[in-house]
C-alpha cells in the first residue's frame, strides 16, 4: 500500500515537473514569436555587446518571415561595426557604427536563410534568421 501511495507521489511530481518545463520552454519560445514579422519589410537592431557578453549565437534573434518573390528591405541599425551577411542569396553590406543601413534584395528562393553579422574583428555571428516560405 505504501509502495503504491509512494508510486502514485512520484507520477504527480513527474507531471507537476514536465507541465513547469513545459511552460517555461513555451514562454521562451512565445518571446521568440513575438518578434516575427510578416512583411517584406523588417528592421533589424543590433545592440553594443556588453562587458563581458559572450558573442554568437542568441536564442532572441529575430525571425523575418516572407514569401517567395516578395522584395525583402533590411533596414539595420548597428551600434557595432562590421558588415551584414544574407547567406543563401550572399547579399553583402558594410555596416555604418550607430547609423541606418537599407539592404534589399528579391526573395527569389524559398528556404531558411541566416543573417549574419561579420564583425570588424573577423568574427561571424548570428543576429536574425530569414525565413523564405514556398509561393
Ligand atoms: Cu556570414
Amino acid at each position: 500500500m505504501r509502495g503504491r501511495f509512494q508510486a502514485i507521489v512520484s507520477v504527480a511530481l513527474a507531471v507537476v515537473v514536465l507541465g513547469a518545463l513545459y511552460w517555461a520552454l513555451k514562454a521562451r519560445l512565445g518571446e521568440h514569436d513575438a518578434v516575427v514579422a510578416t512583411s517584406g519589410n523588417f528592421a533589424l537592431t543590433i545592440p553594443a555587446l556588453q562587458p563581458g557578453e559572450p558573442t554568437g549565437l542568441r536564442l532572441d534573434n529575430p525571425v523575418f518571415k516572407t514569401v517567395q518573390g516578395q522584395t525583402v528591405t533590411l533596414t539595420i541599425h548597428s551600434a557595432r561595426p562590421g558588415a551584414i551577411h544574407v547567406h543563401g542569396y550572399e547579399q553583402n553590406l558594410p555596416l555604418v557604427q550607430d547609423g541606418e543601413v537599407t539592404l534589399s534584395f528579391q526573395a527569389s528562393t524559398a528556404g531558411l536563410f541566416p543573417i549574419h553579422l561579420h564583425t570588424a574583428e573577423g568574427t561571424m555571428e548570428h543576429v536574425a534568421l530569414l525565413e523564405v516560405h514556398p509561393q
